[in-house]
């Protein structure tokens, strides 16, 4: 590896900002905004700036940089270098061109012993110059900063009055290897790797080798976003699978013009292989930086609750979960699928509030092993964020060791436990104040519902969750309207903390069938009375303007 000159003194650049982030909400880890946006002047320099005056450990500290390859990702990262060099960091790896999923970075956080990472994404959402960019903070756990820090970062950005970087020429990315900037090293590495290290020691490969050359067709979307490098190694390398088994698998700037949110409507293509055409045996999707990820089987949609709940009833036949599991959470809106599965084990099981951050502590305390969201998203104790292909390879491993169809699995598994039949619906790009109308009146609504009839049952809670965190006791209030009934359905309606553009409204679904009922119905026909009866009790199409949702799931 060719080490390049030490050389300093390089001068010493300090800019006056004249950028607000007054209009940021705290509680995100991070900031997403339009690409346009970021390229306005100072704007990417002035949150960096407040990240690295707040995120502890910056002198003589180590940190991860990457991204998923969107377009801005390697001038952020030159920003980001320079800046790391003049606030005194010891050490920045980051990868080739730049590209790291987030589940690796994770990885590499921990493994590095660094005191955190910036992630240059806008995770699922689109991408390119007229798309969307993200700064995503992750702290020295490898999990995405705890509201504590964000909320210090976004007070930060308020008295910003300049931020510093080294005004020095950029340094080449493009193969591995070290530099120095002042008296900061980069380490530039291969981002795939350590990923693939970890996963060869969580799974038995050989096993799911045999599954794929036994006619077991699988395919798997990327989506042009990160994981196709990722993908190309793992799928069609280690497993064997023939090569063309990743779909675009090269990250583009702009992704292709594909919107990376594995789900099937922005992966229609990749469904219409599975559920219209039947080709594959098992089919995969992941997200822009790839912590999401959607299952599929042969004319078989699994829905990201009940795949949670697969895995927790099969992760004692995976090799890294084999001496058992402490316990298990879900995101609040995520269906109790899971939970009756913990029931069984008798194990913990957690309700969290959306966003994989609250997972962090349970993880840290070993209360948990296991964690997932309604929202495309599983993971473990292996990193500190969800992992799209971790995911993947759990069901084809599941699939290896059991040797029955995806929709056999599901069938069998709702035999023993009964079915959570469970659907979001999605209002994209509402006007704003529409939508915090909607949502205010509903919430306020909700006080008179206790004990009445709804849906053809009975309402015994109606509230905005709070959560307690079980390990540090910090409260977490209004995340999420609820209305649980008599007989176990749930519906949650909250507003998404993801989008750029006006408001999105998610209403979640749930209705449990027993597992003598009728386990082989159309979830949309099952959860009918619950969509009529909130979608009047919220007056959702007349205040939106819109007669069905966005995005069905
Ligand atoms: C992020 C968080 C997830 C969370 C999701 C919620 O996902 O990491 O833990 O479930 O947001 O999104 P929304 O607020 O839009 O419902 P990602 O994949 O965007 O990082």
């Amino acid at each position: 590896m060719k080490h390049q000159e030490k050389v300093s003194p390089f001068s010493e650049k300090k800019i006056r900002l004249t950028n607000s982030f007054e209009d940021q909400k705290p509680g995100t880890s991070g900031l997403r905004k339009s690409t346009k946006k970021f390229c306005e002047k100072d704007y990417l320099e002035s949150f960096i700036e407040a990240i690295f005056q707040t995120l502890p450990g910056i002198k003589g500290g180590t940190l991860v940089l990457g991204g998923d390859g969107r377009y801005g990702n390697e001038r952020a990262i030159q920003i980001i270098l320079k800046m790391g060099a003049a606030h005194g960091l010891k050490k920045i790896i980051t990868t080739t061109k730049g590209i790291l999923s987030t589940p690796a970075a994770s990885n590499l956080i921990r493994s590095q012993n660094a005191i955190g990472g910036i992630i240059l994404s806008a995770s699922h959402n689109p991408g390119g110059a007229n798309g969307d960019f993200g700064v995503k903070v992750n702290g020295a756990n490898g999990g995405p900063a705890p509201e504590s820090l964000t909320n210090e970062i976004y007070r930060y950005t308020k008295k910003l009055k300049e931020y510093k970087l080294l005004d020095v020429p950029d340094i080449s990315i493009t193969a591995k290897g070290k530099h120095f900037l002042s008296q900061m090293c980069v380490e530039v590495i291969d981002g795939v790797d350590d990923y693939i290290h970890l996963m060869q020691k969580l799974f038995d490969f050989e096993s799911i080798k045999q599954l794929i050359n036994d006619d077991f067709p699988v395919i798997f979307d990327a989506m042009n976003a990160v994981t196709g490098p990722y993908a190309h190694y793992l799928l069609e390398k280690l497993l064997e699978a023939p090569t063309g088994t990743v779909l675009n698998g090269s990250p583009l700037e702009d992704f292709g013009g594909i919107h990376p949110d594995p789900n099937l409507t922005y992966a229609s293509d990749l469904a219409e292989l599975l559920l219209e055409k039947k080709q594959y045996s098992f089919g995969a999707a992941c997200d822009g930086d790839g912590d999401r990820n959607m299952i599929l089987g042969k004319d078989c949609f699994v829905n990201p609750s009940d795949s949670l709940a697969v895995i927790t009833a099969n992760a004692h036949l995976i090799p890294g979960y084999s001496e058992g599991i402490t316990g298990v959470a879900r995101s609040m809106p995520t269906s109790s699928a899971v939970d009756v599965v913990a029931k069984e084990l008798n194990i913990k099981c957690f309700e969290t509030p959306t966003g994989w951050k609250f997972f962090g502590n349970l993880l840290d305390a070993n209360e948990i092993t296991i964690c997932g969201e309604e929202s495309f998203g599983t993971g473990s104790n292996h990193v500190r964020e969800k992992d799209g292909l971790w995911a993947v390879l759990f069901w084809l491993q599941i699939l290896s060791k059991r040797r029955l169809s995806v929709s056999e699995i599901m069938k069998e598994h709702w035999l023993k436990y009964g079915r959570h039949y469970y659907s979001r619906h999605d209002y994209e790009g509402i006007e704003s104040k529409a939508a915090n109308d909607l949502y205010n009146r509903l919430e306020n609504l909700l006080t008179s519902l206790t004990g009445k009839p709804f849906a053809g049952s009975i309402v015994t809670v109606a509230d905005n969750f709070e959560y307690t965190d079980p390990i540090d006791k910090s409260i977490s209030s209004r995340q999420g309207l609820r209305i649980l009934l008599e007989d176990k359905s749930r519906i949650i309606v909250r507003m998404s903390g993801t989008g750029t553009k006006g408001s999105t409204l998610r209403v979640y679904l749930e209705r449990f069938v027993p597992k003598t009922g009728d386990l082989d119905q159309d979830p949309q026909l099952v959860l009918k009375q619950l969509i009529d009866d909130i979608n009047s009790l919220a007056e959702i199409e007349r205040r939106t303007g819109m007669n069905k949702p966005t995005v069905i799931t």
